[in-house]
């Protein structure tokens, strides 16, 4: 019996109470007996050794297993009920690489209303909520921004009551987990499938055959429900496992050549082993373009294969009941993918293929920097899947005809076109398919039009529109700051915000009540002490709990800018140190961030904040004002109690580089002030805060070609009093690299370029002193607490046009053209 036919079983059986439910699932996952209420006080319980807990005591993990099975069994009906209404209507797909889902339990509960009753069901079991809910292991199936959006999306379209669903793939051991040692950071295997999780249902049944030159593979998908707040609707996010069709060679295994009996099907799980595996080898990059013919090949014989039970041959109704969301290159394979599906599998001729696939495909832009613009060698797709790669030249011809036709000379023909020099370029590929282009936020869609994107915008201006991004204020702020949101539905009268973020704006009124401003700033006191004891008790550091709390998390890039931000910490300890400078209220310096695995300066960045952290814990008189602290692996779980804490957004992009971000937005959102550069959507929160109501420092968009042009970071190093002594410290053994020479580099390539690069091409040296000054300002104006607090309340005011509702509805409306529908239940 899989999960689908048990959490069946018991959705159909008559009525039983959650704790009934959560008993029940969790002796036949666990295997024990499971205790009942003995009236203990529950808040404290200790997490039972190992030995006891072969002995039979049940880890809060297994609770966590149990309940979540028990919420499953609930949601089969709704589920079902979804899956019946939304079967005849038209249907968007989202397709990603990544999907940065995070902690389901809590999810599920705030959706579904049950938040009160699994409480009680968790007591009568005798153990704490709270317990079970931390037990919870992140899936590790996405890296940063932009797998966390499709999550959001997720989020709103349930919510919202749209025919929307996900494809991705079931990452075993997803990115990896990020363990800080000496300073350095260490990957590790992310185990979070390592016990059975109960929110995915596997349909075996409904697997396909996806096939390479040298390997065919079964493609089976999982399912994971995704509920919307407080709606019957629960759609459906599909992720592929890869499976070898014959487990092992039993002729090879029977010569006793084990290994290669096994290597087959090693080869075919590798697919699925791990997110963006280190591509900077040949055999890297193929396999990363396995992953990506992979999941957008099952997923679109999973679309064809509906649609022609329901509706025949008919293939030119297809668009009207799918749409596909691309999101980046990344599943881009799938449009040559669907031309052979369609002419090869079911018959179409060329002409009517290219027809249908114009309809289909949308693309989201999320990045203006060359090199993640994905390319591949015609030479790895000619070996890999040959059929797709005259598929992809056929493409290119034809683009090639058309734009000769049209009198497009030869040399901007060899800018745009698809296949160039032997490379394919998959943005283009997609700029000339898809029906629509979006960028992420108004000002990157400014820059696609202008420059990235710029050909295409001038051949067809009607294809591209701007939707900026938003995030989920269901998890953004309901789920993780309920103090915040308590204070919200008092103040409004309802909590209808929740699903309509425009309302926030009612705040306006009591901005300037000191009783709401008092208010508020105990519910950031409160949230900064949990995180404080959080800290404490997982990673043994000890924070301040009066302290400004500057907070940079996000993935780590140079062009964030996590360096800035640590060079301004260590010249802030020699103004503490040298110049006598005292801060009134101690500054506590967060990061969280993780380093691409082949990504050599970016893993630098992290031995300099984790040594940058060490030489300050070391000064009694700088630490009693300053504190550092890198928070390893950080993920979505770790977010959550890192967004409601903080004083301070860190929002530091190098202008013009980061399309949107969508952290800047959660910071908003719980009242914490933005700090950042008129880059990506900083510049409309600025927009909707008011520029009082942020910090933005550094030169605006159309500065920054001539600044760049004439800039030399040496000479800027000069001119900025104290600047010189900070960066010296990289270099003259102050902070110890373990004698890598990291610290060096980074010197030399801010200070100095190397191997024909220029210095400091994200203007970290230039930017420095008004950051600084920003910075400044800050302190100064935190210790006006009231005056603050109305700053952050009107942030928080402002901030309802960054929820993923408007985004989706956006995006509903103008590319996928789907009505909602609200599910019934009978
Ligand atoms: C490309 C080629 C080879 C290997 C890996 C990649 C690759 C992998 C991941 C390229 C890009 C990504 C992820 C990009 C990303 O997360 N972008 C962010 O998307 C957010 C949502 O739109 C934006 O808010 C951020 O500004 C953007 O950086």
């Amino acid at each position: 019996m899989n999960n689908f036919d048990l959490y069946n079983k018991y959705a159909s059986a008559e009525a039983m109470t959650l704790a009934d439910e959560m008993r029940l699932f969790l002796t036949v996952l666990s295997g024990k007996e499971v205790p009942t209420d003995r009236g203990e006080d529950v808040s404290s319980r200790p997490e039972p050794t190992i030995d006891d807990q072969c002995a039979g005591a049940i880890s809060a993990r297994e609770y966590w297993q149990g309940l979540s099975a028990a919420v499953m069994a609930r949601m089969m009906p709704r589920w079902l009920a979804t899956k019946a209404q939304m079967g005849e209507r038209r249907r968007q797909h989202y397709m990603s690489a990544e999907f940065l889902v995070g902690r389901a339990l809590l999810n599920n509960l705030v959706n579904l209303d049950m938040y009160e009753e699994a409480e009680a069901a968790a007591r009568s079991l005798g153990i704490d909520l709270k317990q079970v809910l931390e037990a919870e292991v992140d899936p590790a199936l996405g890296n940063g921004g932009l797998g966390r959006l499709a999550a959001c999306f997720m989020d709103s379209a349930a919510t919202l009551n749209l025919n929307a669903g996900g494809y991705g793939i079931l990452y075993h051991y997803g990115l990896f987990k990020q363990k800080i040692v000496n300073g350095f950071q260490e990957e590790h295997p992310d185990e979070w499938l390592d016990m059975a999780y109960p929110f995915l249902i596997e349909h075996r049944e409904c697997a396909v055959e996806v096939s390479f030159t040298d390997m065919t593979v079964r493609a089976v998908p999982h399912d994971l429900p995704i509920t919307g707040y407080r709606t019957n609707n629960i759609n459906t996010l599909r992720l592929w496992n890869a499976e070898s069709i014959e487990p092992f060679n039993i002729g090879l295994f029977n010569a006793q050549k084990f290994n290669e009996a096994s290597a087959h099907a090693m080869h075919v799980a590798d697919i699925c082993r791990v997110l963006y595996p280190n591509d900077s080898t040949p055999d890297g990059r193929a396999l990363r373009l396995r992953q990506q013919y992979f999941f957008t090949s099952a997923s679109l014989q999973d679309i064809l294969r509906d649609f022609r039970r329901k509706h025949g041959t008919n293939w030119d109704l297809l668009p009207d009941y799918h749409c596909i969301q691309l999101n980046d290159t990344h599943p881009v394979i799938a449009i040559p993918e669907l031309m052979r599906l369609l002419i090869d599998k079911h018959g179409c001729s060329w002409d009517y293929a290219w027809t249908i696939t114009r309809r289909m495909f949308a693309y989201t832009n999320h990045t203006t920097l060359s090199e993640a613009l994905e390319r591949w060698d015609m030479l790895t797709l000619d070996y890999l899947l040959p059929r797709v790669a005259v598929i992809c030249r056929n493409i290119d011809a034809q683009f090639r005809q058309e734009m000769a036709a049209a009198n497009i000379g030869h040399n901007r023909l060899n800018r745009i076109a698809p296949i160039v020099n032997g490379y394919i370029n998959m943005a283009w590929l997609a700029c000339y398919t898809a029906y629509s282009i979006n960028g992420v936020a108004a000002m990157h869609t400014e820059i696609l039009k202008c420059d990235t994107l710029h050909d295409f915008y001038t051949l067809w201006p009607e294809k591209f529109s701007n939707k900026t991004n938003g995030v989920t204020p269901r998890r953004w702020l309901r789920m993780c700051n309920p103090g915040l949101s308590a204070m919200i539905t008092r103040l409004l009268g309802s909590d209808a915000w929740v699903t309509n973020l425009d309302l926030l704006q009612q705040l306006l009124p009591f901005v300037d009540d000191p009783a709401v401003q008092d208010e508020f700033l105990a519910i950031k006191e409160k949230k900064k002490a949990d995180l404080a004891d959080w800290l404490h008790k997982t990673h043994n550091v000890d924070i301040p709990v009066h302290g400004i709390y500057d907070i940079q998390i996000k993935r780590l890039h140079e062009y964030k800018r996590q360096l800035l931000y640590i060079l301004y910490v260590l010249d802030l300890y020699f103004r503490i140190k040298e110049d006598g400078l005292r801060l009134s209220t101690p500054q506590v310096c967060i990061f969280g961030a993780k380093a691409a695995s082949g990504y050599y300066r970016a893993k630098s960045i992290i031995k300099l904040i984790n040594e940058v952290s060490r030489l300050i814990a070391a000064d009694p008189l700088v630490s009693e004002q300053v504190k550092v602290v890198f928070i390893p692996n950080y993920n979505v779980s770790v977010a959550e109690k890192l967004f409601p804490a903080a004083d301070v957004s860190e929002q530091i992009s190098t202008t013009g580089k980061e399309a949107s971000g969508t952290g800047n937005m959660k910071f908003m959102m719980n009242g914490a002030l933005t700090l950042g550069t008129p880059d990506g959507a900083n510049v409309e929160i600025a927009e909707a805060a008011g520029a009082e109501n942020v910090y933005t420092f550094g030169p605006q968009i159309d500065e920054m070609p001539g600044l760049m042009a004439s800039y030399n970071p040496s000479a800027a190093m000069k001119a900025t009093p104290g600047l010189e002594r900070t960066m010296n410290a990289l270099r003259n053994g102050l902070l110890n690299d373990g004698g890598t020479g990291r610290f060096a580099d980074l010197y030399r390539n801010l200070v100095e370029g190397q191997n024909w690069e220029r210095p400091d091409i994200y203007y970290v040296l230039g930017d420095f002193a008004a950051y600084r000054a920003a910075h400044d300002r800050i302190a100064a104006d935190f210790e006006n607490r009231r005056e603050w607090a109305r700053r952050c309340l009107i942030n928080i005011a402002m901030s309802g046009r960054f929820s993923s509702d408007r985004t989706v509805q956006d995006y509903a409306d103008e590319i996928w053209h789907l009505e909602p529908h609200a599910v019934t239940l009978d």
